[in-house]
């Protein structure tokens, strides 16, 4: 090669060269520009197992490390505590009277403006894969692969694009490979995505993943100090409703107590639904899977069968066994949502990623003897809430005001820099992750209506403030209560017909009729929810 072309060829070679850094780094600063959107939700995920937020029961290091890379809200709360509701809060950014969706019998009217739908017309590639419940087919989505209905732990079914699947393996390990699967091969790279990644898990009847089906076995759970709640100086609402883990939890479906040993050792229980929910369950199984289950819970059944447990031993012996399946399940979703981090770090999209977690409401782990949720009482009414996107959210923050499912829809418009409709009643948290001054709400507004319906919890709506909260129950009673929650955190004692605390009723009623003014609910429109009820029952 002579000298001229020589130089001729280097000067080729670096053009090339730098067209390629250039092309590259055009590409990249796209894809790094992307505001991409992972919201996971979980199903029923109590704040008291996951240790960001209190490490008594269990580990959850994946969990806890969205909270150590972005924020923790520690005053977290729903607007409604039951699944079809909260879902329909979480993406319409408004409360259950205007949504369409009061209880988990109401259909979802998915024409209506969701934050999915308004990202989708602005050019995000959406996605839903998991739990839906919300009754209609999801609209607004790219792609999307659902459970009906509850969906199933093991085995389970699908409703995807294409019709009914159903897929081997544990419902934790199979939603993720979807979310895994859309990331490496459905996702079209220059679009931003928003994918919304919800678990079944840790939802009733707790059936863990085979890897964790003993893990929480060793281990012995210290006893609430309400599990035995006699529920003295309350309404008859909290002694009325039909939760209790002595009572309503069920010995087979939710113990794991073959219904065969049942029968033998005449546990009244044998001859409720429960049995075919368990015995369903369990032919889900492959045969392998039933060995590892017999091998598992067979030791369980002896013991059983030996020590016949009745009354208070009935009651502890109930905790525990909750507590082993309900944290097993969790340990599966806490291990899955490791390997989505992983793969968002591995993948260039730590920085660019805004990851929220949540669940669709809290749950009582014995607290006043009970299991569910519903009631507007802390252990339900507050809900986990973690959000990372590291170059906004300054590491391990926690985060106290009060924040509310109604803030998640109007938040993520927000942060893909879209305009918030006026008729969302929530409050884009992206000035609180900011961390800029804001004047932020300081109080709270909730309504649940499913009554009369399974587990029995009056229809109630109410107030919180940072104090004191004050919840009216009505439909077939009217009765009010009032707690000072720095004084009794545990919601033990009505005060509301205390001498001392009259100016704080009169101040929180007062109160609590603007609220109900602001976000447009009112006595007329309950009366007409509990008569459209009545005919949606009979008919
Ligand atoms: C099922 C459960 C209830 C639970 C509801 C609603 N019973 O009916 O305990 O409250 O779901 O849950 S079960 O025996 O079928 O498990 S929600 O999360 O969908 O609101
Ligand atoms: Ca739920």
């Amino acid at each position: 090669m002579n000298k001229k072309n020589l130089v001729a060829n280097r000067i080729f070679v670096l053009l090339i060269a730098l067209c390629f850094l250039d092309c590259n780094s055009d590409r990249d600063h796209f894809e790094a520009s992307h505001k991409n959107i992972l919201f996971i939700m979980t199903d029923d995920h109590a704040f008291q197992a996951l240790s960001a937020y209190d490490d008594k029961l269990m580990n959850t290091p994946h969990l806890d490390r969205i909270a150590d890379e972005g924020v923790l809200f520690n005053k977290s709360f729903v607007t409604n505590s039951i699944c079809s509701p909260s879902r329909a809060v979480a993406l319409t950014g408004k409360f259950s009277h205007l949504n369409s969706v009061r209880d988990n019998i109401d259909i979802f009217d998915s024409t209506q403006p969701t934050f999915a739908s308004m990202l989708k017309k602005e050019g995000y590639q959406t996605a839903v894969f998991g739990k839906w419940h919300l009754k209609s087919e999801p609209v607004g989505f790219s792609n999307w692969e659902v459970l009906p209905g509850q969906g199933h732990y093991y085995q389970p079914e699908f409703k995807t694009q294409d019709g009914l699947v159903v897929e081997d393996g544990y419902v934790t390990d199979v939603i993720t490979d979807k979310v895994l699967n859309f990331f490496e091969s459905l996702w079209d790279k220059n679009k931003p995505f928003m994918v919304m990644y919800n678990h079944k898990a840790p939802h009733r009847d707790w059936w863990p993943s085979m890897d964790d089906l003993d893990h929480f076995h060793q281990k012995k759970f210290a006893v609430s100090s309400t599990l035995f709640d006699d529920y003295k100086n309350r309404g008859s609402a909290a002694r009325e409703a039909e939760m209790r883990i002595y009572d309503h939890m069920a010995l087979t479906a939710d113990n794991k107590i073959t219904p065969e040993l049942l029968e033998k050792l005449n546990y009244e229980e044998f001859l409720s639904w429960y049995t075919s929910a368990y015995r369903n369950n369990f032919d889900r199984l492959t045969d392998d899977e039933k060995s590892k289950w017999n091998e598992v819970y067979g030791p369980i059944n002896k013991e059983f069968e030996k020590n016949k447990p009745l009354g208070k031993a009935l009651t502890l012996w109930k905790y525990q066994r909750y507590l082993e399946d309900y944290l097993g399940s969790i340990k599966s979703v806490d291990d899955n949502i490791g390997r989505v981090l992983e793969y968002l770090d591995n993948n260039g999209l730590y920085d660019n990623t805004l990851v929220i977690y949540t669940s669709d409401q809290g749950f009582y782990l014995g607290e006043h003897g009970w299991f569910d949720k519903r009631f507007m009482y802390e252990e339900s009414f507050r809900t986990p809430l973690l959000i990372r996107y590291p170059p906004v959210i300054e590491k391990g923050s926690i985060d106290s005001n009060l924040v509310q499912n109604i803030d998640l829809a109007p938040t993520i418009l927000d942060f893909a820099g879209l305009e918030i409709p006026i008729d969302m009643q929530g409050l884009s948290l992206m000035p609180l992750l900011e961390n800029k001054k804001v004047d932020w709400r300081n109080e709270l507004y909730y309504h649940y209506y499913e009554y009369p319906g399974i587990h029995m919890v009056k229809r109630h709506y109410g107030i919180r403030t940072a104090r004191y909260k004050l919840i009216h129950f009505y439909y077939n009673i009217d009765e009010w209560e009032l707690y000072d929650l720095e004084k009794d955190p545990q919601e033990l004692n009505n005060v509301y017909n205390s001498k001392q605390y009259i100016e704080v009723r009169e101040l929180l009623h007062e109160r609590l009729a603007l609220l109900r003014v602001k976000y447009k609910d009112s006595k007329e429109l309950d009366d007409m929810f509990i008569e459209y009820d009545l005919l949606r029952r009979n008919n």
